[in-house]
């Protein structure tokens, strides 16, 4: 068997570390250093990272670095950059940060420079994207168009999602946005109820455009589009494709010159800079989406460039291997204080766990160490009326990632200072708790002490910006994503891959018609499987 980077001189001087300071509190960091909270900071563009409450010292940075190093994160980063071939198992190029690439730079795969392509199909979304909105192109029956519902699941669907949702102070109020991505009928009833078929315009998203679930919605779109306006010539009006995959748009029966195309170098869950962004691009127009790019590029030149302790996302990476590794961290919150960050922790949950959620090498052996966390969480300050319980005074380690921004997007009385205060109380109570002595000295009845006592030394880091725009929401995910390929280099697994979604596939396609047929089928399933189908044909029926 090959070495494995925790077989490394690098992994066993971090465990050594790890034996010293695993019980070292963030107060006593704090009180040996009281500078931590000026020094261990980084900013870069609009982005600022206070990584000060981790339970981490100079020395342990020092160390991580020297893994980073060890593990080459540095040469797959620039193999990345490079077009090089490093999603081994689907043998693709990982270019994503060829989509905001600025038109003068060349990005070569299989000797094709990529960034005219990508200028191309962002100039005619951006042609598009102007007719929805300024009125010009209109539906079938020559009314404007003002229902967008972009039907695709997976990553054809989180990340529109999310970004449409968290740059609405930026978007045509006109319009409507809609999602549809579950293959349960009432997500498209629910999104469809109340719209006019008239005005409403189906982008169907999917890179392969074979997807059960996309497909399924995309031609029950049709039939209620064609059930009003029964003409069949009304589909090119009122559909358009997301795809590489122009054959099957074609089949489906959406005109090719309605497809806006992209390539098989971008991933699914990196996609919504490609073409598959073209729902938020028609909200927030193709200015505002430029400047969401322009962000994710500048985050991709500091990842590029800058020395790994001095870089954002690896040290991001960096710390996070730290907990889930050598404390043992299973799960890492994401606790954005935004609402409209609503489904940042979703799209983050795909981005890292479909990612990073590997159990093999790149060679294909068996890895002798933990992986990608779970990745969960909801908007500040909802959870804190919730689940932070937990995090404060349960018996597992959470890291949390705190992220915040100075200026509201819409002031609202004095909800803005609140909101911060409490992004602000959070970190700092996880990090230092309240011990007995300050628990006793409130006068607290004896036998109460011990339940209001707060361990602290859970670790955080605060992420903060002037105010949430394009331009910071691209330098936000562009580092998440550059973290999850830090981590997933250091673990040498293949961050680009997805096979263990396949199975459940491959079951699926095999159970439906044994819920369909006339007849009891003959099921070979485990007994569990069995039992399960023939209830679900009983009741159905019933
Ligand atoms: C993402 C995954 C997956 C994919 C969906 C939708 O990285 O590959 O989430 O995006 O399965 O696939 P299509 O876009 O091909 O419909």
């Amino acid at each position: 068997m090959a070495q494995q980077i925790a077989d490394t001189e690098e992994w066993k001087a971090l465990d050594s570390h790890f034996s010293a300071i695993k019980d070292v509190h963030l107060r006593d960091l704090f009180e040996g250093d009281p500078t931590r909270g000026e020094t261990m900071v980084l900013e870069t563009g609009d982005l600022y990272l206070d990584y000060s409450k981790n339970r981490c010292t100079a020395e342990t940075v020092e160390l991580l670095v020297a893994l980073a190093r060890r593990a080459g994160v540095e040469q797959l980063r620039d193999a990345m950059f490079a077009g090089a071939k490093i999603n081994i198992t689907e043998d693709r190029s990982v270019l994503h940060v060829a989509l905001r690439a600025p038109a003068d730079e060349r990005i070569m795969v299989d000797g094709v420079d990529v960034v005219p392509q990508v200028h191309r199909v962002l100039d005619s979304m951006g042609d598009f994207a102007n007719r929805v909105r300024s009125g010009s192109w209109t539906g079938h029956t020559g009314r404007r168009i003002r229902n967008i519902v972009n039907v695709g699941i997976g990553g054809s669907d989180l990340g529109p999602r999310m970004a449409t949702v968290a740059l609405a102070d930026f978007a045509d109020r006109s319009l409507t946005n809609r999602f549809v991505s579950n293959v349960d009928g009432t997500d498209f009833y629910e999104a469809t109820r109340d719209l006019d078929p008239e005005e409403t315009l189906f982008i169907i998203a999917s890179k392969t455009f074979t997807t059960l679930e996309t497909m399924t919605n995309a031609r029950t779109a049709r039939s209620w589009l064609l059930d009003a306006l029964v003409d069949e010539g009304a589909v090119a009006k009122h559909f358009v494709a997301l795809s590489t995959n122009t054959d099957e748009v074609t089949k489906f029966g959406i005109d090719p010159a309605n497809m806006f195309e992209f390539w098989d170098w971008v991933g699914g869950r990196y996609s919504f800079d490609s073409a598959i962004g073209l729902s938020v691009m028609i909200a927030i127009g193709p200015q505002r989406f430029a400047e969401m790019l322009a962000g994710m590029h500048a985050m991709d030149e500091h990842f590029r460039t800058a020395p790994i302790e001095a870089n954002m996302p690896m040290l991001m990476g960096l710390i996070g291997i730290w907990y889930n590794d050598f404390f043992g961290a299973d799960t890492v919150a994401v606790l954005p204080y935004s609402q409209y960050l609503v489904h940042l922790p979703a799209y983050l949950q795909q981005l890292d766990m479909e990612s990073d959620g590997k159990s093999v090498t790149r060679s294909g052996e068996r890895v002798g160490y933990q992986t990608g966390p779970i990745v969960w969480g909801q908007p500040g300050t909802n959870g804190q009326h919730a689940y932070y319980q937990l995090i404060h005074q349960g018996t597992k380690l959470i890291p949390c990632d705190f992220i915040g921004f100075a200026q509201p997007n819409q002031v609202v009385g004095d909800h803005q200072d609140l909101l911060a205060a409490n992004l602000f109380a959070q970190p700092e109570a996880l990090a230092f708790g309240k011990t007995r002595a300050q628990v006793e000295a409130e006068g607290v009845d004896p036998s109460q002490v011990p339940h209001r006592v707060f361990e602290g030394n859970h670790p955080t880091n605060t992420i903060m910006a002037t105010q949430l725009t394009p331009y910071t929401l691209g330098q936000l995910v562009a580092c998440y994503e550059h973290k999850v390929f830090t981590q997933g280099a250091i673990w040498n697994i293949n961050s680009f891959d997805q096979w263990g979604v396949e199975l459940g596939k491959q079951l699926a396609q095999k159970i439906i018609p044994e819920l369909q047929d006339a007849s009891e089928p003959n099921l070979a399933h485990d007994s569990s499987t069995n039992a399960l189908i023939r209830r679900y044909r009983r009741q159905r029926t019933s």
